[in-house]
C-alpha cells in the first residue's frame, strides 16, 4: 500500500433512495406516501415535480445495476419503500412490494454488490399521517418497527447490512414548521417547537425499537447503523485553540446534541438541552434506554461544515457566517469545505469519544449545472473538483487511523430532489428525463479510475 492508497478492503459505493429514483407509484399495491401528497400539493415543489416517474428504476433497475457494476462499485445503498411493503402502514402485507425487492437485491448480488438497506427515507405512509399524524405521534414508532420486522424476515437471508432512519432532522423538523410552511413532507404545521422536537424524539424511538427487531428476526448475523447528517463544526484552521472550540461547538447543533448523541450516549448532549429549556421533547421512562441501542456502525451523511473560531464567550466559541462569494455549488447550502468530511470522522471518534464505532460516510456528492454536449457527454468537471477534494479528506482520516471503512457517493443517477424536483442534478450518471437514458458523466468515469486504483486519481 502506497500512502495515497485507502486501506486495502477500504468500501467504494454509491446510494439513492427509493421515491426520488423508483417511480412507479401506484404498481403492484403500492399506496400513497406522505411525499407523494407533498409534491401533489400546489406549490411545494418545483414546478409542481413529484416522484410518480422520477427515474423509472422499479423497471429499469437491471439495467442501472449493471451501469453500477461497470463503475466498479462493491456496495450499494439504496432504500427500502415502506409503502411497498405495507401499504397502509400498518396491517397487511405486500407480497409483491417484498419480491420487488428480492428482484433488486438478487440482481446485485449476482453481480457481486453488496447491498446496504436503508429503511426509512422519508417516505412514510399517507395513511399514518392521516390517521395519527404520522411522527406526531408515538404510535409511528411502533409501526416502524413492525414494517421492519416483516422486512427484515423476508430479506434478511440476502441483505445484512441494514441502516434504519435517513437523516432523522429532515423529515421531522424539516417536515413540521411553526407558523410557516416546511420545505419536506408531510409540510405539517404544529404549533410548537416542542411538538417538533417531540416528532424527532418518536422517530429516535422508532430508530431503537427497529434495531431490536432487526437483531430479533435477522436469520443471519447482521450489521446495524443509523444514517445521520449532522452538523460538522470545523476549526477555521488547525491551531490548538481552534481544534478546540470546535470541538466544544458541536455538541450545540441540533442534529449533533439531539439525533446522535442521544443514539449513540443515551442522553441528549446538556449544551443542547440547557439551550432548548422548554422546548424539549417529553421523554417517558426507559425512552432513552430504548434509543441507546448498540451499533455496529454509523453513517454520516456530509455534504458542508461549518467554520468555528475559538472567542472569549461563555461557550468558548463562535461560528463564522460565509462570506459573499464564497465557492459554492448548485444548492443553496452547498458550500465547499472539503475538510468536513475529515472533521466529520473525527468528532463523532473523539468529541462523542467513540473510537471503537466504524463510520461510514453514507452520502457525499454535490448538485452541478450538467450540461448534454452535442456529442451526448457530460463534462462535469465541477462535480469532480468537488469530490477529489472531499475523497482525500476521508484519505486522510483514513491513514490517521479512524475506523472509517467506505464512501458512498450521492447520487448514481440524477434523480428527483424533493422541494428542488428534477431541477438539481445530484447524479454520476446522467438521467435525460425525456428518453430515461442514463449517460455517465465525467465524473462517473473518474470514480471507476478510484475505485480500481484505490486512491484518490
Ligand atoms: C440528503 O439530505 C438526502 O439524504 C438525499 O435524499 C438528498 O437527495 C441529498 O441529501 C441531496 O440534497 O436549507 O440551509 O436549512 C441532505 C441534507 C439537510 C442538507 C438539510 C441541507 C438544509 C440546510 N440536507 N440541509 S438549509
Amino acid at each position: 500500500m502506497t500512502s495515497q492508497q485507502f486501506p486495502t478492503g477500504f468500501q467504494w459505493g454509491t446510494a439513492t433512495a427509493a421515491y426520488q429514483i423508483e417511480g412507479a407509484v401506484d404498481r403492484d399495491g403500492r399506496k400513497p406516501s406522505v411525499w407523494d401528497t407533498f409534491s401533489a400539493t400546489k406549490g411545494r415543489t418545483f414546478q409542481g415535480q413529484t416522484g410518480a416517474i422520477a427515474c423509472e428504476h422499479y423497471d429499469r433497475y437491471k439495467d442501472d445495476i449493471k451501469l453500477m457494476a461497470e463503475l466498479g462499485v462493491q456496495t450499494y445503498r439504496f432504500s427500502i419503500s415502506w409503502c411497498r411493503i405495507v401499504p397502509d402502514g400498518r396491517g397487511t402485507v405486500n407480497q409483491a412490494g417484498l419480491d420487488f425487492y428480492r428482484r433488486l437485491v438478487d440482481c446485485l448480488l449476482d453481480y457481486g454488490i453488496t447491498p446496504y438497506a436503508t429503511l426509512f427515507h422519508w417516505d412514510s405512509p399517507q395513511a399514518l399521517e392521516t390517521k395519527y399524524g404520522s411522527w406526531r405521534s408515538r404510535e409511528m414508532a411502533q409501526d416502524f418497527a413492525e414494517y421492519v420486522k416483516v422486512v427484515v424476515s423476508n430479506l434478511g437471508d440476502r441483505i445484512t447490512n441494514w441502516m434504519t432512519l435517513n437523516e432523522i432532522t429532515c423529515f421531522t423538523h424539516m417536515g413540521h414548521g411553526v407558523g410557516k410552511t416546511p420545505q419536506h413532507a408531510p409540510g405539517t404545521k404544529v404549533g410548537s417547537k416542542k411538538e417538533v422536537w417531540q416528532t424527532s424524539h418518536h422517530a429516535l424511538l422508532a430508530h431503537g425499537l427497529a434495531c431490536q427487531a432487526i437483531r430479533a428476526n435477522s436469520p443471519k448475523s447482521c450489521s446495524i447503523g443509523l444514517v445521520d447528517n449532522f452538523g460538522v463544526t470545523v476549526p477555521l484552521y488547525e491551531s490548538p485553540e481552534h481544534i478546540e472550540a470546535a470541538k466544544k461547538a458541536f455538541p450545540y447543533h441540533c442534529g449533533n446534541g439531539g439525533i446522535i448523541y442521544p443514539a449513540l450516549t443515551g442522553e441528549y448532549s446538556s449544551a443542547l438541552l440547557e439551550q432548548l429549556k422548554n422546548d424539549a421533547p417529553d421523554i417517558q421512562e426507559g425512552d432513552l434506554k430504548t434509543i441507546h441501542q448498540p451499533l455496529d456502525f454509523l453513517g454520516l451523511n456530509i455534504y458542508t461544515g461549518t467554520y468555528i473560531r475559538a472567542a472569549d464567550n461563555w461557550q468558548g466559541c463562535e461560528w463564522i457566517d460565509f462570506p459573499k462569494n464564497y465557492p459554492a455549488l448548485n444548492m443553496p447550502w452547498l458550500q465547499i469545505v472539503p475538510e468536513c468530511l475529515y472533521w466529520g470522522i473525527r468528532h463523532v471518534s473523539e468529541t462523542l469519544n467513540r473510537p471503537d464505532l466504524a463510520l461510514f460516510i453514507t452520502e457525499n456528492g454535490c448538485a452541478a449545472q450538467d450540461e448534454l454536449t452535442s456529442q451526448g457527454e457530460v463534462f462535469d468537471l465541477d462535480r469532480i473538483l468537488y469530490l477529489r477534494q472531499h475523497l482525500q479528506s476521508v484519505h486522510r482520516a483514513a491513514i490517521e487511523g479512524y475506523p472509517i471503512l467506505g464512501y458512498f457517493i450521492w447520487s448514481f443517477m440524477d434523480n428527483f430532489e424533493w422541494s428542488y424536483g428534477y431541477d438539481k442534478r445530484f447524479g454520476i450518471t446522467y438521467v435525460d428525463y425525456k428518453t430515461q437514458q442514463r449517460i455517465p458523466k465525467s465524473s462517473y468515469h473518474w470514480y471507476a479510475e478510484c475505485i480500481r486504483q484505490n486512491r484518490v486519481v
